[in-house]
């Protein structure tokens, strides 16, 4: 399926990725969907309606935009880029990159190197899964889990729980003053 896009988003992946990929615009006025991904690179952005999605075993661009219109995000196998989901994002296998802007702050790695981001207006979940992750808070009071493998854990302002994991992990940030607390399995603090 090729949804074609009169405002535009989709012109930058044809530049971008000209390989094979399947552009899912969705504008449809209904309450609530699913969407799965097909073969192929999927770029999933929703208007207007709150969607499930499931990627493809590619590597998807899933974006709820600044409403949280994506409620849960799965990426499945692929290197994903996954942002405003509203409940929860999980990435799969590959290495992805889960970002939750202004959305609710609960987001899996999973299996691969990932990139976790909280929200800055949500308590953030972030929880690296296996691999070497880089997990990153916000403003508020973030939980942090590396999990296995060796991760850098920051958690910027408030009072962050970091939990280590298995490896060599590293805390960029970590401030007791601050109310923060860690595992005894964080090695570099
Ligand atoms: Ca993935
Ligand atoms: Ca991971
Ligand atoms: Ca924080
Ligand atoms: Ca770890």
């Amino acid at each position: 399926m090729n949804y074609w896009n009169p405002i535009g988003a989709a012109y930058a992946i044809f530049i971008t990725k000209p390989r094979r990929y399947v552009a899912l615009i969705i504008s449809l006025f209904v309450q609530v969907g699913r969407i799965y991904g097909d073969s192929g690179d999927d770029k999933v952005i929703t208007h207007d309606t709150v969607f499930d999605v499931w990627g493809s075993s590619e590597n998807d661009e899933i974006d709820g935009q600044s409403e949280c219109l994506i409620s849960h995000a799965f990426g499945k196998a692929g290197n994903d880029r996954i942002i405003f989901t509203g409940h929860f994002a999980s990435g799969g296998p590959g290495n992805d990159f889960i970002r939750s802007d202004d959305c609710r702050g609960v987001a899996y790695g999973d299996a691969g190197n990932d990139e976790l981001r909280a929200s800055a207006e949500h308590p953030g979940e972030l929880q690296g899964g296996s691999g070497n992750d880089n997990i990153i808070g916000e403003s508020n009071n973030d939980q942090l889990f590396g999990d296995s493998n060796n991760d850098i854990l920051t958690g910027n302002e408030g009072a962050d729980a970091f939990s280590c994991g298995s490896g060599v992990d590293t805390i960029t940030d970590f401030n007791a003053a601050e109310g923060d607390t860690k595992t005894a399995d964080c090695e570099n603090f």
